[in-house]
Order: structure tokens, then C-alpha cells, then sequence
């Protein structure tokens, strides 16, 4: 007999409703669940591969503690309490001996809860969480909320102008992809500004084929235009903004000409493009994640998006950039109300690692947005969240492990994140791992970060527990499909396990997440089950609340010239500045690296490090990959298939050769993300994690990281592309 239960994919960020067939016990098929009432039935490649993550012979079922020294692969199964009271014990003695900042945190990108995290952190007393989040989304975030008091998410559907910036949804978010496929159907305008011929640049109205790293470039050459062509709105610029004459001052220089010199495109492409932008509304410009993973002109780039929107009269209209939350959406229980910031006292905040040299992505920054924040109503403008806009600098935290300096940094735990592959600089980041007291995983599978540590704890999939996943405008709830297999659980049950053993029971009054999400749903009057029964919670958006109740920042205004960057010391005008390894910041490198690298270009149905373990995924894609121009390839005497050696002033790694013309002579495009699940575990193997890994080739240091945010780049790089050379 088969039985179909509802539940959720969480393979990546949207969440999309599942319906999972269970045959004696065993889930057997997985289908998109028709009646989901945001993702109606679809899914993706990666999600049908449902049932082959849940069962993977290499899945981690039981917890388990490191027998050999660090690295060498073996391991002791032991009960989820014994690890647990062991952990606790441990941990404890660090923090006496050293202070609780001596506990670091890394972060992936959004998969599990993070509030949960956090709530521990701020408990136990460590400011300490780093990660992936200097350069994903988040500087994003912090910006928008210095900018206009909040994050903004363009209204797809209702759009008539799409920009892309350094955006690929059809590799990267397949279900956005599908509706700005059906926005183009209504007769929405699409300008993509990609230094690659993706899909997306194929079905564009303008497609722009920037050089890496010089958006901030055309957003000011684009600002120009828009304020001398006078498209931009008048009357929301005279009331609701501040800095515009500084503003006009600060694009004044970036003619289309200078702007066509810096970034390979011609003076009448930024014209034209800028012009299509500004008189075709409503529009829009979707965050992307070429913008964030610039390093040094990531955050001036957020800046100058936002001030586009901005200007353009694009904020809060219908079909433009919505702000803040729909009645009655805003009155769940915000994640910023459950991180439990105000547990974190002053003394401990002050000892935010990298905050000195990143103020804005710490406590100070974080702070002057929060105080604005406050000045508005809760359910309209939840507060910024502390995960996504404060957090401490990974390369800070991992030199603290190495050296002791400020202070000693002696334990960490991952959950959801595989530091390894996912941060610049690898071997700093596996030195720092090795040298560590104690390390901690949370995980699916023993990655080459989980190979390092100490205890690591087996974590159920999405389908195995629930969530309440919620956007600005509806809630969802998310159901469990099956009980978790084996000894597997969700991360709400680690964390409060650690923090019970560690004196926060009194903050840990829920016994499970599920009656967390009862608690954030009782101001809407619903239960975790009552809302899954009713399929959906749906707000009602009003536009242009700013009306009523100002931006959330300082001014109350929109401040195209930042006070809280100016507070911080930071430029609050946006600027563009030349990337340290790039044709024109450095030539004479240039000539030895003649290609400018991007990396992480997203590709199905691989996400990140993962799936590589899946056979049908790793049919798809059974190797690292570079791609460059045919052209290019020639000159160097290199074919199509063959294995390469990729080169930057950081280190070499092999990848196979793929040649396309959709990217530019000038360049090549590196995947990330690469390691061998089939290799020996056991070090110096460690699953072949520095062999084709991008991140050996990408810096981190203070000259590649913007000052603002300390974002490091994993794009417009010096790399060079030869035959491999072999050592027979
Ligand atoms: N060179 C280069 N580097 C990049 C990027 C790039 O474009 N180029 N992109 C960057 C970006 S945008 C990001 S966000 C980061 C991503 O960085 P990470 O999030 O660290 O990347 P993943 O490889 O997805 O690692 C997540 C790990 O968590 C596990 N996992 C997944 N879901 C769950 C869960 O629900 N619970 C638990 N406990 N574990 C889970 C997976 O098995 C996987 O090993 O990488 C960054 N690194
Ligand atoms: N399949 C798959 N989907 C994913 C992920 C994944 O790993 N795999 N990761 C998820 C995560 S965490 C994130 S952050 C999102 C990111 O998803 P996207 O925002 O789509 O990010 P990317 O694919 O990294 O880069 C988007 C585009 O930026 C271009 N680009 C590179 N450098 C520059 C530049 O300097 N300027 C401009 N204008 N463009 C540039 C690249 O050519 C690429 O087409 O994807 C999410 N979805
Ligand atoms: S992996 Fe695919 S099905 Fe799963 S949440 Fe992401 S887009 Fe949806
Ligand atoms: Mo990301």
C-alpha cells in the first residue's frame, strides 16, 4: 500500500512543497506537491533526487567521536547524549579557561534555522559567528537597511522592467526563473548585466557583457545619466531622500565614456541601458550574487543598487521593490525576536572579532540599524537580523586560531556550512581547523570539514522535520514526511541540547521546534497545524508606507548619502574603486595572469559542495570545470576535455577544460565547490579537497576585501589556464 504524505524540499532556499510516497515505511517517490500554494507542483532537478540524499549509503545516521589524531578517519559511535554531555563538558572548560568568545561559529548559506544558533551564541556569550555571510546576500541586507530602513524583493509579476545584475536564476533559483520567464510573457522588459552569454542574456532586451568587478562602475554611469536625462522622480527624490546634490557630485565624472573604458561595454550600451531602467516602469533589479562576491566594490555596489531603486521611484510601488511586511505576515514572532540579541552583553559584543577593521558588518554597524529600525512599527519593519547583518570576520576568527591573537579562539562548530570549500584561502582555513581544542560538525554527510573534527552529530533532512518558512508576504508551514531515520536530528534539537546542559534552559522553554512555531504563530491566532490544514497564510500589502511612517533610518528618509557609513568612517557616497588583481590594478600581473577569473558560476543540479556523492548528479556532472573561449584556447594550445591546471598568484588547482563562447576572450569561469566524496577520507587524502578546489585560488586579505563589510572576492581575479603538467 502507498501512502502520500505532504512535506518539503530544503535542498536549497525556497522550500518548494513535496509530496512523498511511502511504500512499507520507506519512502519510495517523490513528486511536487500540486497543492503547495506558492511552488504548485514544481520542482527541480535536484529536488527529484529527493529520496537518493534521504537513503545515501553515505549518509551520517549516529554521532560520532574522533578515535584517531585529527583527520585520520577514525571514529566511535556513541549515543546523541553521551556526545552531547561530553560536548557540553568540553565546552565548558574552554570557556572558563578562556572566555565563552573562545567558541567561534562558521555559517553556510541559509539551509537550517540559524535563529537557533545565534540564540546560543548570544547565551553561552560568544560573539563569534562567521562565515559565508561577508559575501552572500547579507552585505546586501546591512546595506538596504542603512540605505531605506529595510531589504527589498522586487515584485516579479507584476513588473514591467527586469534587471539582472550579476544574476543567474535559471542555474541559481529555478522557480524565479519560471516566473520571470512568465513576467517577460506580460511584456516585462529584461536587461541582464552578466559578463557571461548565460540563458538568461539570450532572451534579454539588452544584454550587458560587463568586465568582472566594475558594476559600481556602470550603476554610477547609469545614475548619471538618469539624473542629467532628468528620468529620475522628482517629487520622491525633493521628499523623501537625503545627499542628492552630493550624489550628483559623486556620479559626475562617470560619462558613458570613462564608464565604456572601464567595463569593456560602449558609451551607447550604458546609455541605453540606463535610459531602458529608468523610463520603463515599475522596475526592478534582483539582488544577484555577482554583485556580493566582489570583494572590494561588493558593498559600494549594494550601495548603488539601492540608490537606483531609489531615485527611480521603484520603492515600495506595486510591481517595483516592495518594502517591509504584509498585515497580518509581520506578526509572526520575528527570527531577529528569537536570535535573543539583548543575552549578548556589551563587554562580549565588544569582542566581535574584525569588527575593528568591518565595522559596519558588526555590532556597531548593526546597532545604528537596529536603533533606526526602532522607530517604526515591529510588524511592519522587523528588526535587522543579526545573522544576516552582524557577524564577526572568518579570516579574524581563523587567525585568532592560529596565532591566539587577539585572543584565543579554541573551539568551533559548523552546522550547515563546509568551511573547506566555501570560504577563501583553503589551507589557512584547514590549518586553523587542525589546531583547534575542540571542533564540532552538524551534518548529512563526513565532508572534508566534518573529516576534521572531534564529535559529529548525524542531522535529519527537511523531509524528516518541519519549518515555518515565511517571505514579506506569506507563511507557509512546512510538514515532516517521515520521522527521521537512524538517530538523525534537526538542529533545534542539537542546539537545545547543548544549551541545557550549559545552564539556558530557562530560554529553551520549547521542548521541540514544533511548538516553536506555535509560539511565532499565536499573534496571527493559528497553530503549527491549523496553518498547515488552511494550506497558507497570505498577507495583504499595502504601498508606500513610508508615508506614514518614514524610512527606518536615521533621517527617516532614504539616505543616498549613508549617515551610519559616515558615522562608521566609511565612504557614504558610493565609490568605485579598481579591483587589486585585475588588468588595470595591476598590469605587470596582469601579463603573468593574463585572465580575469570568475568563480561559482551556480550550474544544476549541484548545489555548493554538495550532491557530489549522488550518482545522478554526479552523472551530470562528473568533474571540476573551467570554461573559456575557443579562441583563447587555441592561443594556448589547450582542447576541449582535456585536464588543466588554473592558475592565480594564490596557488594552482586542476579542473577539466570546457570551451564556450558565451564567455569572454579575456576570461575564464572556474567552478566551485569541488571535492571527492570516493577518495580515502584519511589525511593527507582528506577527499581531495585542495585538488580542484576554487578557493585555493581566492585571497582574503584587507587589500581584496571591501572596508565596509570585509566581503573577500570569488570574481574578477588574475588566473592563468595551461596544459597540466604532470609529474611523470
Ligand atoms: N569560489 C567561490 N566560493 C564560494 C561561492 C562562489 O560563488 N565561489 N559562493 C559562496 C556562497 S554565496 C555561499 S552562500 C557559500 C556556501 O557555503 P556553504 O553553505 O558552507 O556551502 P555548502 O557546500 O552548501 O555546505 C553546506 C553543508 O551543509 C550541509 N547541509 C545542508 N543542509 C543542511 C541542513 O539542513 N543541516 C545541516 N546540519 N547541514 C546541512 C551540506 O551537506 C553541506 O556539506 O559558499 C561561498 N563560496
Ligand atoms: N544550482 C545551484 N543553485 C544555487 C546555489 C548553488 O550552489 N547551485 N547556491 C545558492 C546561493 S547560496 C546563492 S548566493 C545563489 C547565487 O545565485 P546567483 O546570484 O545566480 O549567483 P552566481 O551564479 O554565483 O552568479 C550569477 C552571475 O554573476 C555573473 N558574474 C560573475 N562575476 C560578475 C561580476 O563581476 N559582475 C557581474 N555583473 N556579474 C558577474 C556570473 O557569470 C553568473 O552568471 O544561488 C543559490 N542557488
Ligand atoms: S532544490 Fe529544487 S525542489 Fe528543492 S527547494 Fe530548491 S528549487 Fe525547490
Ligand atoms: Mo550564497
Amino acid at each position: 500500500m502507498t501512502e502520500t504524505k505532504r512535506t518539503y524540499c530544503g535542498l536549497c532556499h525556497p522550500r518548494c512543497g513535496l509530496l512523498l510516497e511511502i511504500e512499507g515505511g520507506r519512502a519510495v517517490r517523490v513528486k511536487g506537491d500540486a497543492n503547495h500554494p506558492i511552488t504548485r507542483g514544481m520542482i527541480c532537478g535536484r529536488g527529484r533526487l529527493m529520496i537518493d540524499h534521504l537513503y545515501h549509503p553515505d549518509r551520517l545516521n549516529h554521532p560520532l567521536k574522533r578515535t584517531g589524531a585529527r583527520g585520520a578517519g577514525r571514529w566511535q559511535q556513541l549515543s546523541w547524549d553521551q556526545a552531547l554531555d561530553e560536548v557540553a563538558e568540553k565546552l565548558d572548560d574552554l570557556r572558563s579557561q578562556y572566555g565563552p568568545e573562545t567558541l567561534a561559529f562558521t555559517h553556510g548559506t541559509k539551509r537550517t534555522l540559524h535563529w537557533d544558533e545565534r540564540r546560543f551564541y548570544n547565551l553561552f556569550g560568544s560573539p563569534n559567528i562567521c562565515g559565508a555571510n561577508n559575501v552572500c546576500m547579507c552585505p546586501s541586507q546591512a546595506v538596504e537597511y542603512a540605505t531605506y530602513g529595510g531589504f527589498s524583493w522586487g515584485d516579479v509579476l507584476r513588473t514591467k522592467c527586469i534587471v539582472l545584475w550579476g544574476h543567474g536564476p535559471s542555474q541559481s533559483n529555478p522557480m524565479l526563473f519560471g516566473a520571470i520567464v512568465r513576467a517577460q510573457k506580460n511584456g516585462a522588459r529584461l536587461i541582464v548585466v552578466d559578463p557571461r552569454r548565460i540563458q538568461e542574456a539570450e532572451k534579454a532586451d539588452i544584454w550587458l557583457p560587463i568586465r568582472p568587478g566594475t558594476d559600481v562602475a556602470l550603476m554610477l554611469g547609469w545614475l548619471r545619466v538618469i539624473i542629467q536625462e532628468n528620468s529620475y522622480d522628482p517629487d520622491f527624490v525633493a521628499n523623501w531622500t537625503v545627499g542628492f546634490d552630493d550624489l550628483k557630485m559623486a556620479v559626475a565624472d562617470y560619462t558613458p565614456e570613462k564608464v565604456a573604458e572601464i567595463t569593456w561595454l560602449t558609451p551607447e550600451q550604458v546609455v541605453a541601458s540606463a535610459r531602458m531602467y529608468a523610463m520603463t516602469r515599475p522596475a526592478m533589479i534582483t539582488w544577484g550574487f555577482g554583485i556580493d562576491k566582489q570583494g572590494l566594490n561588493a558593498t559600494q555596489a549594494a550601495r548603488a543598487r539601492s540608490i537606483l531603486r531609489a531615485v527611480t521611484g521603484n520603492l515600495d510601488v506595486q510591481g517595483g521593490e516592495p518594502l517591509g511586511w504584509a498585515e497580518p505576515i509581520g506578526k509572526i514572532v520575528s527570527h531577529s525576536h528569537l536570535e535573543f540579541n539583548e543575552a549578548l552583553p556589551a563587554e562580549q559584543r565588544a569582542k566581535q572579532l574584525g569588527t575593528d577593521a568591518y565595522p559596519f558588518f558588526g555590532f556597531p554597524g548593526w546597532e545604528r540599524n537596529a536603533a533606526a529600525n526602532h522607530k517604526l512599527p515591529p510588524d511592519y519593519m522587523h528588526p535587522p537580523l543579526a545573522d544576516q547583518t552582524c557577524v564577526a570576520h572568518a579570516r579574524s576568527v581563523f587567525g585568532a586560531m592560529l596565532t591566539h591573537e587577539p585572543y584565543p579562539v579554541r573551539a568551533a562548530i559548523s552546522v550547515a556550512s563546509n568551511p573547506l570549500l566555501s570560504l577563501a584561502k583553503v589551507k589557512q582555513t584547514y590549518e586553523a581547523l587542525k589546531s583547534l581544542d575542540l571542533y564540532i560538525v552538524g551534518e548529512f554527510y563526513l565532508t572534508p570539514s566534518a573529516a576534521l573534527a572531534d564529535y559529529v552529530f548525524p542531522i535529519c533532512s527537511t523531509v524528516e522535520t518541519t519549518e515555518l518558512w515565511h517571505s514579506h508576504e506569506f507563511c507557509v508551514a512546512c510538514p515532516r514526511g517521515i520521522d527521521p531515520l537512524y538517530e538523525r536530528r534537526n538542529t533545534y534539537d542539537f542546539w537545545r541540547g547543548l544549551a541545557l546542559r550549559l545552564g539556558q534552559e530557562a530560554h529553551w522553554q520549547w521542548e521541540t521546534v514544533d511548538e516553536v512555531w506555535d509560539y511565532c504563530l499565536k499573534p496571527v491566532g493559528l497553530g503549527f497545524n491549523e496553518l498547515i490544514e488552511q494550506n497558507g497564510l497570505f498577507g495583504r500589502r499595502e504601498y508606500k508606507r513610508y508615508e506614514k511612517y518614514g524610512f527606518g533610518t536615521p533621517s527617516g528618509k532614504v539616505e543616498l548619502r549613508s549617515s551610519i557609513f559616515e558615522a562608521l568612517g566609511c565612504e557614504p557616497l558610493p565609490v568605485c574603486r579598481e579591483m587589486r588583481h585585475s588588468p588595470v590594478g595591476d598590469p605587470g600581473l596582469a601579463e603573468k595572469f593574463p585572465l580575469v577569473l570568475i568563480s561559482g558560476s551556480r550550474f544544476m543540479p549541484m548545489y555548493h559542495s554538495e550532491q557530489r556523492q549522488i550518482e545522478a548528479a554526479r552523472k551530470k556532472r562528473p568533474d571540476p570545470i573551467v570554461t573559456i573561449h575557443p579562441q583563447t584556447a587555441l592561443a594556448l594550445g589547450i582542447e576541449e576535455g582535456e585536464w588543466v591546471s588554473l592558475e592565480t598568484p594564490m596557488g594552482s588547482v586542476r579542473m577539466k577544460l570546457r570551451l564556450s563562447e558565451a564567455v569572454d576572450r579575456r576570461m575564464a569561469d572556474a567552478d566551485h565547490g569541488w571535492w571527492f566524496p570516493e577518495r580515502s577520507e584519511a589525511e593527507p587524502e582528506l577527499f581531495g579537497v585542495f585538488e580542484s578546489n576554487v578557493n585555493m585560488l581566492c585571497p582574503d586579505g584587507k587589500e581584496f576585501c571591501n572596508p565596509e563589510i570585509g566581503g573577500w572576492p570569488h570574481t574578477a581575479l588574475l588566473c592563468r589556464v595551461e596544459k597540466e603538467k604532470r609529474a611523470d
